[in-house]
This record gives structure tokens, C-alpha cells and sequence, in this order.
């Protein structure tokens, strides 16, 4: 049987989630869309064979739906959460789980008062093959004990809507996610350095930003994070430990000699080089659901991580200082 999925938001990783669990993912259906354009709700239910919600809390309430993918904007994430914790369903929320780290608390709360997992959030690098990989050999051991890591989060442009903050909360978030889980442990401190200002982007935006994070045994994250590099969307990760260093692989494509020259392509957009992974992140979760288990990715201790440290990360590039990140006690729940 396959398990009947509301999808509550349209926008563009929204339509991709309708698309993906319609086409792609095995057990899925898709019973219900929702968005705050019922134009558009309506024609992308259509096309999925399914229907048209009027609200997303009635998706939520709606027998038929049996879990809930949000894809809405990131201010509507806390209370859409909320209302499937308080349904008992499960949810998959895209990234950020909520905007405000008091929120995140407060999902936190409502899913340990239920006392299982119903939470999960679409930190979709975890799914990524080439991370997978690294994390294999930082697991067994082989680069030894870790001591800093280097990372380089570049997109080829951004639209209008992108802020100076959104730096640390739409783009480095991934880093903070991603290095948590590498290394298994917690960030216990950031600062964020600003570099010279890029020519290519708008002059209110402060691009590139350098974030200096230090995990609680005192390992050194670096992320660049450069929004308007103009060549195309670059991502690029070293750990380099006490016996050796493993670096994340760039997707693979055939290099291509001409012209006196050997070059490979770099892929455009994030959509093209985590196409794979998001893929994989909603198989696995519909997996889990399909097998009566709660979900195994990024839980919502996760999701208020990243809001705690990158919320840090915008007070450093504020005042300048080292900003301290305190998560306080994990939950068992989590454990
Ligand atoms: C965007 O929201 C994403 O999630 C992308 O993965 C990231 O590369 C981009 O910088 C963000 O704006």
C-alpha cells in the first residue's frame, strides 16, 4: 500500500516534492496540495492526480492524509509542524525547521510530550552520495582523529529576496547540518568574518561571508559562504584529521579535452547537483513510514540546532565578537 502524502506549499522545492513523490519515489501518493495560491494549488493537484486542500490546515486534519510534506514558506514551518504533532503525523518540513529557535523549541517540546518521532527535516546533504561516502571513512576511522575542516558553499547568483542574513540561515545552514553530522558532535562557538564585498551582487548585500565555527572537542570549521560567484554552483568539503584527510567528491562527469584545453562542467544550480539526494531523502523517509517506523533523518533537535548556531552566526557578523552557541540538554528522545 502506499502511503497518502499531503504536500503543503508549491513553490518551486514544493512542485519539485509533488513531482518527485508522484514520478519517483516508490510507495508514495500524493492525496492533497495546498498553497496560499489556490490557482496554483489547483493546477499542481491536477497534474498529480490529486486534490486541491483549501487551507493547510485542512490537509492536515484531512483523514485521507496519511503524513505531510511542508514546503511553505519558512515563517509558516513552527505552527504547520505543531498541527501534525498534535494530529499525530508524521512530517517531513524543509529546512529551516522554524526561524526562530524559541519555536524550535517549542516542536521539541510537543514531540517529546508524544513521546516518538514524527519530526523529520529536509537537510537533503545527508542523502548526498559523495557525503555519504566521507562519512564512511570519517566512521572507520581513517582519517584519524578530525581536527579542522574547510568548506566552500558557492552559488552563481541569488534573486532579489536574498538578505545579508540569509548567508547563515538559507545557505551556510547546510555546512552547520552537514559538519553535525560528520563529526557527530556540536558547535560550541562562531564568528563570521566579512571579506571584501563582490562587485556581482547588490551593494546592501554583504557577500561573501566567511564563518568560523569550533565544534566541542575544538575541531575548526571554516565555510565560505559566496552567494554571487557568477561560475555556478560549487560545494566543496575537506576534513583533515590526525592520519589523513578525505575530501566531498565533485559529482562526476566525463572531462572533456578540446582546444588545448581538459575541463569538466560545474553544475548550475543546487536543484541539479542535490537532485539525486532529494530523491533518496524522500525514499527514505517514505521507506520508514511504509515499514510502521518513525523517521531516521534529520530530527527536529537537528533543525533547532541549525537555528541556534546560525542565529549565533548573525549576532557575530553584528558585533564582530566569537558568539557562544549553547544547545543546552538534548532530549533522550534524540539521543
Ligand atoms: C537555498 O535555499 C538552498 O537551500 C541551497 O541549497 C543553497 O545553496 C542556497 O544558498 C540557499 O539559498
Amino acid at each position: 500500500m502506499s502511503i497518502r502524502i499531503g504536500v503543503i506549499g508549491t513553490g518551486w522545492i514544493g512542485e519539485q516534492h509533488v513531482h518527485r513523490l508522484t514520478a519517483t519515489v516508490a510507495g508514495a501518493e500524493v492525496a492533497a496540495v495546498s498553497d496560499i495560491d489556490p490557482v496554483r494549488a489547483a493546477r499542481i493537484a491536477d497534474a498529480a492526480g490529486a486534490r486541491a486542500a483549501d487551507s493547510a490546515e485542512k490537509l492536515i486534519g484531512d483523514p485521507d492524509v496519511e503524513a505531510v510534506v511542508i514546503a511553505s514558506s519558512a515563517a509558516a514551518h513552527a505552527e504547520q509542524v505543531l498541527a501534525c504533532i498534535e494530529a499525530g503525523k508524521q512530517v517531513f518540513c524543509e529546512k529551516p525547521l522554524t526561524t526562530d529557535a524559541g519555536d524550535a523549541l517549542r516542536v521539541i517540546e510537543a514531540e517529546t510530550a508524544l513521546g516518538r518521532r514524527v519530526v523529520q527535516v529536509g537537510f537533503m546533504r545527508r542523502y548526498d552520495a559523495g557525503y555519504r561516502q566521507m562519512k564512511r571513512v570519517i566512521d572507520a576511522g581513517d582519517v584519524g582523529v578530525p581536527l579542522m575542516a574547510h568548506c566552500v558553499h558557492r552559488n552563481r547568483s541569488v534573486r532579489e529576496h536574498y538578505t545579508t542574513e540569509m548567508a547563515a540561515r538559507d545557505t551556510a545552514v547546510h555546512e552547520v547540518d552537514v559538519l553535525r553530522w560528520l563529526l557527530g558532535e556540536e558547535f560550541v562557538s562562531v564568528q563570521t568574518l566579512v571579506p571584501r564585498k563582490t562587485a556581482r551582487s547588490r551593494p546592501d548585500l554583504q557577500d561573501p561571508q566567511i564563518f568560523l565555527f569550533e565544534t566541542a572537542s575544538g575541531v575548526r570549521v571554516d565555510v565560505e559562504a559566496f552567494v554571487n560567484c557568477g561560475y555556478g554552483y560549487d560545494i566543496q568539503c575537506e576534513i583533515v584529521g590526525e592520519e589523513g584527510a578525505v575530501r566531498l567528491p565533485d559529482p562526476a562527469a566525463p572531462a572533456l579535452r578540446r582546444d588545448g584545453r581538459a575541463s569538466v562542467p560545474v553544475l548550475p544550480e543546487f536543484g541539479d547537483r542535490f537532485a539525486d539526494a532529494f530523491d533518496v531523502e524522500l525514499q527514505e523517509w517514505v521507506d520508514r513510514l511504509r515499514a510502521g517506523e518513525g523517521p531516521a533523518g534529520p530530527s527536529a533537535w537537528d533543525g533547532y540546532a541549525a537555528t541556534i548556531a546560525t542565529d549565533a552566526a548573525v549576532r557575530s557578523l553584528r558585533s564582530g565578537a566569537v558568539v557562544p552557541i549553547d544547545m543546552g540538554e538534548r532530549p533522550a528522545l534524540y539521543a
